[in-house]
């Protein structure tokens, strides 16, 4: 290795991005929901750290003494030197961004500190967990001035076990958040999305006994309306126990005995209200272990694919989608919140959605919780987006993580039947190597659900008009080829819509995941003009028009229902930092092409269900 390639290495060590320290998280406890909690949302202190100076010294070696802001230490007379304060640094909400709850702070990527201070009360045979919904990007946890460890990846839950270093009173957690961009991560440098930092999803502290169920899966066997079948992880010291899955509503139940690691599997019949977009039936299912106990709401529904059809219950289903980034709907900040949710898939609704593409990213929990509820069929996504280090193994093992912390948590969502190993990446050895094992590690991770990814369709142009082609070697390892297209947007006119067709190389469903253009609410003119509602609306026509031309289309995922927050998007008095490709603007307004949208909704409706 050169010095270079070594000082490197070392740098990366030092801020903490190195691979191996992901080994410290403890194991994704199941259903945080169903558990005894105390919630440490609120105001965190904090520290904006530019030059993480609260991190690493002047020689960029990790700072292990008093001025580690983790330490939180305080002098000790007026004449010592301590150059932070947590007390006097001001506050931030949590969950939140720090972008958008202060001015100065809306494009700012680095190091933010947070400190918050908590009283615990201790109980006998319990254990106590602090969990962390998601911080974007890293995460550097400390308790009572020690470490706990660190996590990367900003979408995703994680949490550490403190049962042994949590006090009766005077607990200060502090966590690093880091959100500088970095070529080898995932997402890489390049998005067009707002890279909101800080602690974006809910802080709790999780009590569990001594013995606990971390984790299970109760869905239903694949390709099966009637038989169930699962598996149930415990953690501790008491691994072999008998445990009863039982559904009082249904009237079904059964026991089996954890092995010596504390695992189980079972199947057993059951005569169920399938979960649809239609009767969105959810099951209070209950799992008891000797030790534990825990009950969840859980729908049961199967997911299939048959040639270019994609059965719901083994009926041939349209996805009729939209995407969704993860934006508050009336104030562009990260979202988080059961209503946020409530509102988003409100309108996804209202344009007669029964679909929606969660880009580009695993969204929060309460978003697939609220889907499972309202009725809403779910794509799920991790950020290997663009162009990741294809050939780095760092890489792919993060972008596993990530995918792997992803299933975890929504494994048991019936709203959940999809997972995306990447959007618009460059066909090549190295990328078809890098999707090869994502999707195999969807397909192990998750057997019940479909594997897909956001491709790019290879055209030819003649005198007859455009003639696309879905011919990338990774579709055959896909159950569904999703495919984006920016016919009249990005390439071409919205008149070479009429003249264009489709085709494909495999025997496969397509799902249309990208389409669409940017439109100022409030802007008319022509349908000639850029950035016109009129021009959105014509476009939006004549891709409908499209769209039903397409013999193996069984879905579909307009970009986008909400214009969002992208740092690509600068043209002033009309983008002002927005992607303005939403149907709706982020303040709420709808445009036109909403109403196109949801005619043609409104139409498959009748005429499908
Ligand atoms: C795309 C990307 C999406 C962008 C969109 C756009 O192809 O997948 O993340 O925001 O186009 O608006 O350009």
């Amino acid at each position: 290795m050169t010095n270079s390639g070594r000082s490197l290495l070392v740098l990366v060590c030092v801020l903490g991005l190195a691979a191996s320290d992901e080994a410290q998280v403890a194991p994704l406890i199941a259903n945080i929901g169903g558990r005894s909690t105390i919630s440490l949302n609120g105001q965190w202190q904090v520290i904006v750290d530019p030059y993480d100076v609260g991190y690493v010294d002047y020689r960029a070696q990790a700072i292990k003494n008093k001025n580690a802001f983790y330490t939180d230490y305080k002098p000790q007379s007026k004449s010592e030197l301590v150059e932070y304060d947590f007390d006097t640094s001001g506050h931030l909400n949590v969950p939140g961004d720090w972008n958008t709850q202060r001015e100065s702070l809306l494009f700012y990527e680095g190091s933010v500190w947070y400190k918050r201070s908590f009283a615990y009360i201790k109980k006998a045979n319990t254990r106590v967990f602090v969990h962390f919904g998601a911080a974007n990007y890293l995460a550097n946890v400390y308790l009572n001035g020690e470490e706990l460890g660190t996590h990367r990846g900003g979408f995703t839950p994680f949490d550490f076990e403190i049962t042994d270093r949590v006090k009766g009173e005077g607990n200060f957690l502090v966590v690093r958040v880091n959100d500088t961009r970095h070529k080898e991560e995932v997402p890489t440098v390049n998005t067009d999305w707002w890279n909101y930092g800080g602690i974006t999803r809910p802080v709790t502290l999780v009590e569990v006994p001594e013995t606990f169920i971390q984790d299970y899966e109760v869905q239903l066997e694949k390709g099966s309306t009637k038989e169930i079948r699962g598996w149930v992880q415990l953690n501790g010291r008491q691994l072999q126990q008998n445990v009863t899955v039982r559904i009082p509503e249904a009237g079904v139940s059964k026991t089996v005995r954890t092995n010596a690691a504390g695992r189980a599997e079972f199947s057993f019949p059951a005569d169920l209200r399938l979960w649809s977009p239609e009767t969105p039936k959810l099951y209070a299912v209950e799992i008891s272990a000797e030790t534990d106990k825990v009950t969840e709401p859980i729908g049961f529904r199967s997911i299939s694919v048959r040639g270019t059809d994609i059965l719901l219950n083994g009926k041939p289903i349209f996805l009729r989608g939209i995407n969704i980034h993860e934006e508050a709907p009336l104030h562009a900040s990260r979202s988080w919140s059961e209503d946020d949710a409530r509102v988003l898939l409100g309108w996804a609704k209202e344009l007669g959605c029964n679909f929606v593409r969660l880009a580009h990213y695993p969204h929060n929990e309460a978003m697939l919780r609220m889907a499972d509820r309202m009725g809403v069929l779910v794509w799920e996504e991790v950020p290997v987006y663009w162009t990741i280090q294809w050939e780095n193994p760092d890489t792919l093992q993060n972008a596993k993580n990530q995918l792997g912390e992803a299933i975890t948590r929504d494994h048991n969502r019936a709203a959940l039947i999809i997972y995306s190993v990447a959007n618009e990446t460059p066909i090549g050895e190295a990328r078809n190597h890098f999707l090869g094992e994502l999707i195999q590690e969807a397909h192990t991770g998750d057997p019940t659900r479909l594997v897909t990814a956001a491709l790019q369709a290879s055209e030819r142009q003649d005198a007859n008009g455009l003639h696309i082609r879905i011919e990338d070697p990774i579709a055959k390892e896909l159950d569904v080829m999703g495919n984006n297209e920016y016919i009249g947007w990005y390439a071409h006119a919205i008149a070479d819509l009429d003249k264009t067709d489709w085709s494909s190389d495999y025997d496969k469903p397509l799902i249309m995941s990208e389409w669409g253009g940017d439109a100022l609410f409030g802007y008319h003119g022509d349908a000639e003009t850029r950035f016109t509602e009129e021009y959105q609306e014509k476009l939006y026509e004549h891709q409908v028009a499209m769209l039903k031309r397409i013999t193996f289309l069984r879905g579909t995922t307009p970009w986008i229902l909400k214009d969002f927050r992208s740092p690509r998007r600068t043209l002033p008095g009309i983008e002002d930092y927005f992607n303005r490709k939403g149907l709706v603007s982020d303040r709420g307004e709808k445009k036109k092409a909403f109403f196109v949208l949801q005619k043609f909704y409104g139409e498959l409706q009748g005429s499908t269900q």
